[in-house]
């Protein structure tokens, strides 16, 4: 067979990029060196390749922001606002990407959005009616030049016209994006050609649309454009991810491309049916590496299923990751935060490379017998380790039934127990959970991390800096406060830390956007709660006030999706396991005297499955995790749920359905559109919509709250309406922070007599 990648990590093994590109656009450091680091890396990852027996590497999976980002560049699509500006057009990208770059105007950002189901940002394109695609390969060909100059043959990646138009959004009024295709199309015979005459043969063409149920037309879209396509010279490799072609196989069956690539991992054993329909001409690349997890492949598996494919097919079969690297780290080498047995267990990009050279030379006859048992007994330690079962933690799941997840009360009874408990105004204001981590916040942590600092010093330092956020709201004046979490990182990486049956990497890190990464932790086993977590912040902080503290917790589905997962229980198994972990944390802030806690759940619409027809499922076991979690207190204590990046229209049957008593979401920069949601659905229990974007350095004044909270009240009793923030605060400044939560407080007290005027 022939080896070859989708796709590398692009970050460097020790975020190399990440901090060239935060030099460049601080001016801390010119382009040239930004350039280089990025040279650097492309040279790595291709010289990696090689290594690992791939004929071709792959060219334009590197990009300095974003993929898609530098494909609007490639076909020329640049919004009009970023054209009217003589700069760079080097920082245009950028620009679009952040709203602001070393030279040019700012200007509003493109939007951002996630890929697929993965946790990865990109900026949605923006199309113009009249839309002209004017080519600029320079990126590209650039690429190609440079991995030739290093000896290495291309095999160059473009997002496919279709995946493309799909996620692209209409720049001013709606119109049909696909009366665009024609043209674009155009654009990429022309590409294609250009490439051809470069001497490419093979191009990679991701359309990962067609694991999604797709419209009518847009099917259509995609015979059209392979039709069209397969006038040009080069063969495409159709690619495909993230999950089966389900009703679309027939379709890519039936598109006159030279080759196929399928998600073996997700899309299962359709591959058979591909294989009984492929012409003799055509290649079948299968994705059989999990390119979305870091387990260790099983490779003797792999193996008694490939031999008699590549006896068949030969060199028209190509492996791969089931998707590009992008999604894992980089390196296992790096790593030196696991012990050797759990290390054993795992494989980062470049050993999921390494694992696909080891299946080819094995197909090809070699003698790989060590490194094959070396796989054999990692797999066999990892099957029958004792950390990876608890007996006590599947029981309880087992003894789990309905009543776990029911408040006892309805909403409606429970508000006037909570209303008298927490002695709440007319407009209660409050915050999401964090506050700024300032820099000398993050050094504390971090020499703590080092064991440079003891912990009862850090426990300390940690309290002060509760004192003075409390503190602070107080002087504000808002009504229910929150400790500030000083003491955490990442929302999931801190309470992974602290749960049995989960591991936090030290460099296990994946692009989220742009410069920015995540380390997600791994979920290897059984999930339990050995200690309470959050418990004796909370209590400090609620032991420094009379006003109520909200304790502050990530929910069940929002650890499991930001989280790498097991592969050998079910998803809802293991959130299940996660909820009840957190049911006990939530009870025990309730006997703290904790009288409100949030259970942050911003990732439960992301995970909804690909396909709409598998969406039920899984938000009713979401929500019943939700509920399991939150469920477990008195119906004085209120349950708060946060929200944001979402669009939450089409799942709000299944946020009424979590029945937190109150839900705070992101709704300042849509104009209060995103409450329109909850209004249409008459969502029944109190709502907090965002009047303060947290995203942007302005401080929102007093008038400009006090106009959305009344926009809100047009559309829901003011009653059941909070007034806050639409986010956490820890990525903003305390100058910006303090006279914003001082307008905030100031607009709620304005509301609050307005309403006692109109009675
Ligand atoms: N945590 C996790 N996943 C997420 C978010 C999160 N996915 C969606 C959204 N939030 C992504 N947003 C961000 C915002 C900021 C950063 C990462 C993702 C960020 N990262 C630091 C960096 O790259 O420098 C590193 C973080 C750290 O030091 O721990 O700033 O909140 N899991
Ligand atoms: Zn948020």
């Amino acid at each position: 067979p022939v080896i070859h990648s989708l796709g590398l990590p692009r970050i460097g093994a020790q975020r190399e990029l990440k901090f060239a590109l935060e030099d460049y656009w601080n001016g801390a450091s010119g382009r040239e060196s930004l350039l280089s680091v990025a040279r650097h890396i492309r040279q790595q990852n291709w010289a990696r390749q090689r290594a690992a027996g791939q004929p071709r590497v792959t060219v334009n999976d590197f990009s300095l922001y974003d993929q898609v980002l530098d494909h609007s560049l490639l076909l020329g699509v640049i919004p009009q606002r970023f054209r009217d500006d003589s700069s760079d057009i080097f920082d245009t990208g950028f620009r679009m990407a952040r709203g602001r770059a070393p030279s040019g105007t700012p200007r509003r950002a493109c939007e951002m959005t996630k890929w697929f189901d993965t946790n990865y940002h990109y900026l949605a394109p923006e199309l113009e009616a009249e839309q002209a695609f004017v080519l600029d390969p320079s990126k590209l060909l650039a690429e190609i030049t440079e991995a030739r100059d290093a000896g290495h043959a291309v095999k160059p990646v473009l997002i496919g016209p279709v995946t493309w138009l799909w996620l692209a959004r209409c720049a001013a009024g709606e119109f049909d994006r696909l009366q665009l295709l024609p043209a674009l199309l155009d654009s990429y015979l022309q590409l294609l050609e250009l490439l051809a005459g470069q001497g490419v043969d093979w191009v990679q063409i991701d359309e990962p649309v067609l694991v999604l149920e797709l419209p009518r037309a847009w099917r259509a879209a995609i015979e059209d454009a392979y039709r069209a396509l397969a006038a040009s010279p080069v063969r495409l490799l159709l690619t495909t991810y993230f999950g089966g072609l389900g009703d679309n196989l027939d379709l890519a069956l039936s598109l006159p491309v030279a080759g196929l690539h399928l998600d073996r991992v997700r899309g299962g054993e359709e591959y058979r049916r591909v294989l009984a329909e492929l012409r003799d001409d055509q290649v079948l690349s299968l994705g059989v590496i999990d390119g979305r997890n870091i387990w260790r492949a099983d490779l003797a598996a792999l193996l008694e299923e490939l031999q008699p494919l590549s006896q068949r097919l030969g060199e028209r079969l190509w492996l791969s990751s089931s998707c590009s690297l992008l999604h894992v780290p980089v390196d296992l080498e790096a790593e030196d935060a696991f012990d050797p047995e759990l290390r054993s267990w795992l494989a980062y990009g470049a050993q999921k490379l390494d694992e696909l050279h080891l299946l080819g030379e094995a197909l090809a006859g070699r003698d790989v017998a060590d490194a094959l048992a070396d796989n054999a007994r990692a797999l066999a330690s990892r099957r029958g380790s004792e950390r990876v079962h608890r007996e006590e933690v599947r029981q309880r799941c087992r003894r789990l039934s309905l009543v776990d997840g029911e408040r006892g009360l309805p909403y409606g009874e429970r508000a006037p127990l909570q209303r008298s408990r927490l002695n709440l105004p007319l407009y209660p204001t409050t915050t999401i959970g964090s506050f700024p981590q300032t820099a000398d916040i993050r050094r504390t942590r971090a020499q703590f991390r080092r064991g440079e600092l003891p912990e009862a010093d850090y426990v300390e330092r940690m309290q002060t800096e509760i004192a003075d956020c409390i503190a602070r709201q107080e002087a504000c004046g808002l009504d229910m406060l929150v400790h500030g979490e000083a003491e955490r990182n990442d929302m999931v990486e801190y309470f992974g830390e602290q749960l049995q049956g989960y591991a936090t990497s030290r460099n296990g890190w994946v692009q989220s956007y742009g410069s920015r990464c995540v380390k997600p932790p791994v979920i290897y086993g059984d999930v339990a709660r050995p200690d309470a977590m959050t418990v004796e912040w909370s209590r400090y902080a609620q032991s420094l006030t009379s006003r109520p503290v909200k304790g502050m917790l990530t929910g069940p589905v929002t650890m499991l999706q930001w989280s790498f997962v097991r592969d050998d229980l079910p998803r809802e198994q293991t959130c299940l396991q996660i909820a009840l972990a957190l049911r006990d944390e939530v009870r025990e802030l309730e006997s703290a005297g904790i009288a409100a806690i949030q259970i942050d759940e911003p990732a439960i619409r992301e995970g909804l499955p690909l396909r709409r027809s598998a969406w039920e499922p899984y938000l009713d076991w979401a929500v019943y995790a939700f509920r399991v979690a939150a469920c477990g207190v008195g119906p004085a204590t209120q349950i708060h749920t946060h929200m944001c990046y979402s669009q939450f229209n089409d799942i709000m049957h299944a946020i009424a359905a979590m029945d937190a008593d109150v839900i705070t979401i992101e709704t300042s920069r849509s104009n209060m559109q995103l409450l329109e949601a909850f209004t249409d659905f008459e969502y029944p229990n109190e709502i907090g919509p965002g009047v303060y974007d947290i995203h942007s350095p302005n401080v929102p004044t007093v008038e400009q709250i006090v106009v959305l909270m009344r926009r809100a009240a047009e559309r829901v009793p003011a009653e059941r309406l909070w007034v806050n923030p639409d986010c956490g605060l820890k990525t903003r400044g305390w100058e910006e922070v303090g006279p914003s939560l001082e307008n905030l407080a100031a607009a709620a007290r304005q509301l609050r007599s307005e309403a006692l005027e109109a009675v």
